[in-house]
């Protein structure tokens, strides 16, 4: 099938982010006057959960002494660690990850389509767009799927399916770019072929069902690692070698 679309995920894909984003977690959480702390060793497991409210409130339930705290008190604590999490991003904390600004360009240089499907909240994945693309950077992408714009939140394929109806697609037309098992689930199960990037918090096993895992996109001076999938045949996955991955035309098509 050929590839018209390319759907990027953003925490660890994009951008290395879960560590501001537990910054900014435990910044709202001081201020809130709450003795909770978030260290990395927790953060990875509360990580399972997709969705800053949903980690709180996993959090609230399996963590004796915390809590109890409303739904709106949630909301309300949420909303302060992404105000910490955005100001954080526009002051310029967080970079893309290497050969993600260049393929991105090489992707659009070839008549690809963008998107993003993305579980984190919309002003995060705007911030971070504004702040590494520039002020044009959240118009290259026809299609940003972000937070609460679907009922059910990564492993489901919600986000991944609302961003192949706004792009009048089928899943095996797009490539997704993923770094998590919730996040390559979701994909797959949207019908969409998967790269996985190893990343921070991302695991480094358990990819069975992507096309290709790499260690990171690579750039010609700093060759990525492909873990699982054909060769690169080059030291960076860029548009010839995703355009390889697709599958093959249906001989029914
Ligand atoms: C990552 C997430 C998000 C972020 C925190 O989303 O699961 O919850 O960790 O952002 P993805 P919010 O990998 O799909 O980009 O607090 O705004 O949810």
């Amino acid at each position: 099938m050929p590839l018209e679309a390319l759907i990027w995920d953003v925490d660890g894909t994009l951008a290395e982010t879960e560590e501001g984003h537990r910054a900014a977690f435990n910044a709202a959480f001081a201020a809130a006057g709450l003795d909770w702390h978030w260290d990395a060793a927790l953060y990875a497991r509360l990580l399972e959960v997709t969705g800053g409210k949903e980690r709180i409130r996993r959090y609230l339930d399996t963590t004796p002494g915390a809590g109890p705290l409303d739904d709106d008190a949630v909301r309300r604590l949420h909303a302060a660690k992404t105000a910490r999490y955005v100001a954080a991003v526009a002051s310029g904390s967080v970079a893309l990850r290497p050969g993600v600004r260049r393929l991105l360009h090489e992707a659009r240089t070839a008549g690809l389509r963008l998107a993003i499907a993305t579980t984190t909240s919309p002003a995060n994945v705007e911030a971070l767009l504004l702040a590494t693309l520039g002020p044009d950077g959240p118009g290259l992408f026809e299609v940003i799927g972000a937070g609460d714009m679907v009922p059910h939140k990564k492993p489901a394929p919600d986000i991944f399916r609302y961003a192949l109806d706004r792009l009048r697609l089928p899943g095996e037309r797009c490539l997704a770019f993923e770094d998590t098992l919730n996040g390559l689930a979701s994909a797959h199960d949207a019908g969409i072929p998967v790269v996985v990037t190893t990343s921070l918090y991302g695991g480094a096993d358990g990819f069975g069902n992507a096309v290709m895992v790499v260690d990171g996109l690579g750039e010609q001076d700093a060759p990525c690692r492909v873990l699982s999938g054909p060769p690169l045949g080059g030291p960076v996955v860029d548009v010839a070698a995703v355009r390889r991955l697709m599958p093959a035309e249906s001989s029914l098509a």
